[in-house]
């Protein structure tokens, strides 16, 4: 029985290796701010956002690639909203098996509730898959990878991810965020 289970894994394994594809994002990095005349800005191009303090920073580290990431200001946070970012990948085929992936990192004594990755319908709307993240599970000051996978019936996604604060007592700490990534399986008809 292993041995079967460790065949469907390396199946999967396989198909994902051979026929995956990335698929590129805008601005995944978060190096370029909303308006190029602003290099500091907070707002990152090609980037919805809600919330606070889930902020493009320019002077943060680690930083996994670039200069910049998003960092979540959790000590900053004076209610239990959530805060997030988003993209919209308007030209995934319908049926296609979809990998969203955030690198995070967290600093000590950051105890949020949780953070989320999403793939919803393009444009937002229930979620097609989500993962939620405990904070024992994104390492201190190394990077973590978030992942969440999920097969779209319509055209075209969104990305999410989402940071929720620790719900009573005093919110400490930050998360940084950096190099998101989409890769896509179409199966062929
Ligand atoms: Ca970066």
């Amino acid at each position: 029985m292993k041995g079967r289970i460790a065949g469907v894994v390396l199946i999967v394994c396989a198909v994902w290796a051979g026929n995956g594809v990335g698929v590129e994002l805008v601005n995944p990095s978060f190096e370029d701010p909303l308006d190029p005349e602003n290099p500091i800005q907070h707002l990152a191009a090609g980037w919805g956002t809600w919330g606070g303090w889930m902020n493009r920073e320019t002077g943060w580290v680690p930083v996994r690639s670039g200069h910049c990431i998003v960092g979540y200001h959790h000590f900053r946070i004076g209610d239990t909203n959530s805060s997030g970012l988003f993209q919209d990948v308007p030209d995934v085929p319908a049926g296609s098996v979809c990998r969203f992936t955030i690198q995070a990192c967290k600093d000590h004594n950051t105890w949020p509730a949780s953070v989320q990755v999403r793939i919803e319908p393009k444009g937002g709307g229930a979620p097609i898959a989500a993962r939620s993240y405990t904070a024992e599970e994104i390492r201190l000051n190394q990077w973590t990878e978030l992942a969440v996978i999920a097969t779209n019936a319509e055209r075209g996604i969104r990305i999410v991810f989402e940071a929720v604060p620790k719900a009573t007592g005093k919110r400490d700490g930050a998360l940084r965020f950096d190099d998101a990534a989409l890769a896509v399986f179409t199966p062929t008809k």
